[in-house]
């Protein structure tokens, strides 16, 4: 699909005319209502529609939900119809360079001038400055569950600098309000964004961070992307889009950011303080506990006259963010099979919380290789995080999972086939043949005859049934 979709109201624009897009227009409240509606509606058969609500108390902004949570939705916002052509593209791309491993390649595909983002003047995104006394609350963000802490932005992209190679990141991290100029950020210990503050730490100086909603949504979805350290996500989404991110200089740091933006929040993170932060009602669809967090300092807020405010709910799946999830298992596949080619399928089922489970396909030749490739798999790329993976033969439909738990429980032997990694389960669910401590040749598979299936066929009508 072509398309000149270069913001959150180009989306919206498209998701109304193909009738994905529901407008709330009585008063809704922020705190819990928005929510509990949101919640309801993506629990709808194919994750229902986008929400778009117009009055929303508190605030003079409209707020957006759900927008990608659909298959169709995740794939537009993909620069695509569907997800796999994107998978597909990549995936050749990605063969035609011949350096390296994966990363290397990556690299290579994704920096290309064609795709590094492009600083533009009087960006959108600053129409409405706030630079006196900037307040955060002008923004109507909400309280998703009862318990949770206080309201968080759940779909911010956070950009930081790495102070060494001068490389930006933008990361999706939950962010607590704790005050009009004061957030709480919650980036994980393996994220760049850690990475970024503690080397900003290890130079005893205050980080420069930006946090920018809406914009394109390419870019929204590269900043929940397992892209490798230093890889940026505004190429990468230059990458799926194939056109350049437009960006904008911060007005209170050095900061790029992306000109199409609804609202950019705009400050500095300091060494050595932090808040409670949490507790958060989390996408494992428990409360993560409250616990310590970097805060920072807002020095400006800038937004579009008439801002939306995008965000999403998470919590028990299937939620919104199942669908990009989805979107990362399909984009990320031909990474992992550049690396490991006998790789075939990837199923990464969304009760898994995505990083929790992976079923692998692999096309197996030699004795100990299901075994092998668990290790492989936790070394390093997408897979790193699964608590539990489980390897299968190629001929195994990984996507059906009834088929792959009737091949793994028949085919396991805990004595031989379980691999304990540092808080992590393998299971190699392979056929295993006598030089892997089978006993006996593996058994046949109980079919039919081809002869007396094909004369079945023919004669079925013979037999009288109703149905065909
Ligand atoms: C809705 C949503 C919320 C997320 N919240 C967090 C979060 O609070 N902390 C975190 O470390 N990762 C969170 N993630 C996952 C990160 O966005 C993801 O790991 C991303 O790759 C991080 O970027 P980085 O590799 O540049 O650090 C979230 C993802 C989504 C889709
Ligand atoms: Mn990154």
């Amino acid at each position: 699909m072509k398309r000149s979709i270069k913001d959150l109201r180009g989306f919206l624009d498209l998701l109304e005319a193909s009738s994905e897009l529901a407008v709330v227009n009585v008063e809704v409240d922020p705190v819990l209502e928005i929510a509990a509606i949101t919640d309801r509606i993506c629990k709808q058969p194919g994750g229902g529609k986008a929400l778009r609500f117009n009055r929303v108390k508190g605030s003079r902004f409209p707020v957006l939900t759900n927008l990608f949570g659909s298959s169709q939705r995740t794939a537009w916002a993909l620069n695509t119809d569907l997800v796999q052509t994107q998978a597909d593209r990549l995936a050749s791309d990605l063969k035609a360079v011949d350096v390296g491993g994966a990363e290397e390649k990556l690299w290579q595909l994704v920096e290309n001038p064609l795709w590094l983002p492009r600083l533009i003047p009087h960006p959108p995104c600053q129409e409405v400055i706030e630079k006196e006394r900037p307040n955060v609350s002008v923004v109507p963000v909400l309280k998703s569950w009862p318990r949770d802490g206080g309201r968080f932005l759940t779909m911010p992209m956070v950009f930081t600098r790495d102070p060494a190679t001068g490389r930006d990141n933008c990361g999706m991290y939950r962010v607590q309000i704790f005050g009009p100029q004061l957030v709480g950020l919650h980036w994980g210990k393996a994220s760049d964004g850690a990475r970024h503050a503690a080397a900003w730490r290890a130079r005893n100086k205050p980080m420069p961070i930006a946090i920018a909603l809406g914009g394109d949504p390419v870019l929204t979805y590269a900043a929940t992307a397992p892209l490798p350290p230093g890889i940026e996500e505004t190429a990468f989404a230059g990458y799926l889009r194939q056109k350049s991110i437009e960006t904008t200089r911060c007005l209170t740091s050095d900061l790029e950011v992306p000109a199409q933006a609804e609202f950019i929040i705009e400050g500095y993170v300091l060494p050595n303080q932090t808040l409670p932060e949490g507790p958060f009602g989390n996408h494992t669809g428990y409360y993560a506990p409250p616990a310590p967090a970097p805060v920072m300092q807002i020095t400006a807020i800038t937004h579009r006259h008439d801002a939306l405010y995008p965000c999403t709910i998470v919590g028990r799946p299937p939620m919104e963010n199942c669908y990009f999830a989805k979107a990362t298992e399909r984009l990320f596949l031909p990474l992992i099979q550049a690396d490991h080619p006998e790789v075939i399928d990837l199923n990464m089922p969304i009760e898994g919380i995505f990083h929790g489970c992976a079923l692998v396909s692999i096309r197996k030749q030699q004795a100990g290789q299901g075994r092998r490739i668990i290790r492989d798999l936790w070394d390093k790329g997408m897979l790193r995080c699964s608590r539990l993976l489980v390897i299968l033969d190629e001929d195994v439909r990984v996507q059906d999972l009834g088929e792959s738990f009737w091949r793994t429980i028949n085919h396991l032997d805990p004595n031989r086939d379980i691999v304990i990694g540092r808080s992590r389960i393998g299971i190699d669910a392979t056929r295993k043949g006598q030089d892997e401590g089978k006993s006996h040749a593996w058994p046949p598979e109980v079919t039919q005859d081809d002869k007396i299936r094909r004369l079945v066929e023919r004669r079925w009508d013979e037999y009288g049934f109703d149905d065909s």
